[in-house]
């Protein structure tokens, strides 16, 4: 029997399975195959970028291992993320940092960057039909070497950030309008304490102040979305961070904004999968950074674990899969990186297959009726039905490998690719 057969004859078997639980396989696939992931173009070179300032990665972000291979140019970028796209069953996106720009060799600073430094990028992913989201680069920079930005004292040093926040929207506007798919813009900021401060109040209001003067400007929605992203604490901010959980929520709720809600953010045992129906009562859309935290690490590659599920699970029980932008966030540099990107994303996609088949309808009415026993017994059986047969038979049916069959790929990638670049 040839490979197709076998996924097959495993599929329609483990369509009977889920038959009884009144769970339509057929739809969750369709349904899978119309979420677009959001893939970080900084998992391919450690958070680099492109610039010619010399700086090292900074605000806090540390991209620990030295794996060989990775990309040193825009075009080597771009390769490793068609591999990577190759090995991933669906359409996706590109979610690109603003010091990924393409500046001939020139430096050009972040307050002077322009839709024309991103050209390549855009007709690069309206080749390849994705859309594509972008974020300012307020770190990595001698501007951001005192670990504030947004929030800095020296209005002369807010400026230049509210300038280069402001030129990314116009990119991001210039993205969604030449792709015509919407951008998501999201402003994250390294800006916190390594120790308690004297003041908590005045960077608070002074990042309030800023974030109102980048967004002062009307952006069509079409084109552009803006999103704001908290952290609780950081490397070398574990006292203080002035954007905060509850300052972003204040913010994106009163100002109308997408909150960004970052998995490795939070507390240990705080989960996001929580704060998406409740953040979702107030706001019409959110953005995830789904990233998987370990210990102080908050960026480790996504594996298929409780929390993604927790995640996933969350989006599509409560029918939010239209009003939840869906990003990736991690950087691992021990691995191979297109490694490291096929995972994360095959995992995550395969988090969001096994809630698409959940028979929510069953567990709803058991709860309903206080039969919470069926309801545990239920959420604990459909752990081992199938769904491995079901999302082969997804791999299968959009031409992407099987099983263990991409890292084949990626290690003769590795050979015949990475392991050129000395
Ligand atoms: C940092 C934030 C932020 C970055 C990227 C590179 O803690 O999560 O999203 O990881 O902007
Ligand atoms: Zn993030």
């Amino acid at each position: 029997m040839n490979l197709r057969n076998r996924a097959g004859k495993a599929f329609s078997s483990a369509r009977e399975c889920y038959a009884p639980l009144d769970v339509n396989v057929d739809r969750a696939l369709q349904t899978l195959a119309g979420i677009p992931i959001s893939l970080h173009c900084w998992q391919g070179d450690d958070v680099g970028g492109f610039e010619n300032f010399g700086t090292a990665l900074g605000g806090g972000l540390v991209a620990t291992g030295n794996y060989p291979g990775k990309a040193r140019t825009p075009d080597e970028l771009r390769a490793d993320l068609e591999k990577t796209l190759s090995l991933i069953p669906g359409k996706h996106r590109l979610n690109l940092h603003a010091c990924y720009g393409e500046f001939g060799g020139k430096k050009v600073d972040r307050d002077e960057i322009t839709p024309a430094h991103f050209q390549n990028w855009i007709a690069w992913a309206r080749q390849n039909g994705i859309g594509m989201d972008f974020n300012p680069t307020c770190f990595s920079h001698p501007k951001a070497a005192d670990g504030f930005t947004l929030s800095h004292p020296d209005r002369a040093i807010r400026h230049f950030w509210i300038e280069h926040c402001l030129r990314c929207r116009e990119i991001g506007a210039a993205i969604g309008g030449t792709l015509g798919k919407t951008c998501v813009t999201n402003v994250w900021i390294p800006d916190g304490l390594k120790d308690t401060p004297a003041d908590r109040k005045a960077p608070r209001a002074r990042l309030a102040e800023s974030l109102d003067a980048i967004f002062q400007k009307t952006i069509s929605p079409k084109l552009n979305l803006d999103a704001v992203e908290p952290k609780l604490f950081g490397i070398g901010s574990e006292s203080y961070v002035v954007g905060s959980h509850e300052f972003y929520l204040g913010y994106a709720l009163s100002r109308k904004k997408l909150l960004t809600l970052d998995a490795g953010h939070y507390h240990p045992t705080e989960s996001i999968a929580d704060k998406i129906s409740a953040v979702l009562q107030f706001l019409p859309e959110i953005l995830l950074h789904v990233s998987r935290g370990v210990r102080w690490d908050s960026d480790h590659v996504v594996i298929l674990n409780d929390d993604l599920l927790a995640i996933a699970r969350e989006i599509v029980a409560n029918g939010f899969v239209e009003r939840v932008h869906i990003g990736l966030d991690y950087f691992d540099a021990s691995i191979n990186r297109v490694a490291a990107w096929t995972i994360g994303t095959r995992n995550l996609l395969r988090a969001l297959l096994f809630a698409l088949l959940e028979p929510t309808d069953k567990l709803r009415a058991a709860e309903n009726a206080g039969d919470y026993t069926t309801r545990l017994a239920l959420q604990e059986e459909i752990k081992s039905l199938p769904f491995g047969a079901v999302w082969d038979f997804y791999c299968e049916s959009k031409n992407v490998p099987v099983g263990d069959a991409w890292l084949a790929e990626v290690k003769q990638y590795e050979k015949t690719v990475l392991s050129k670049r000395k």
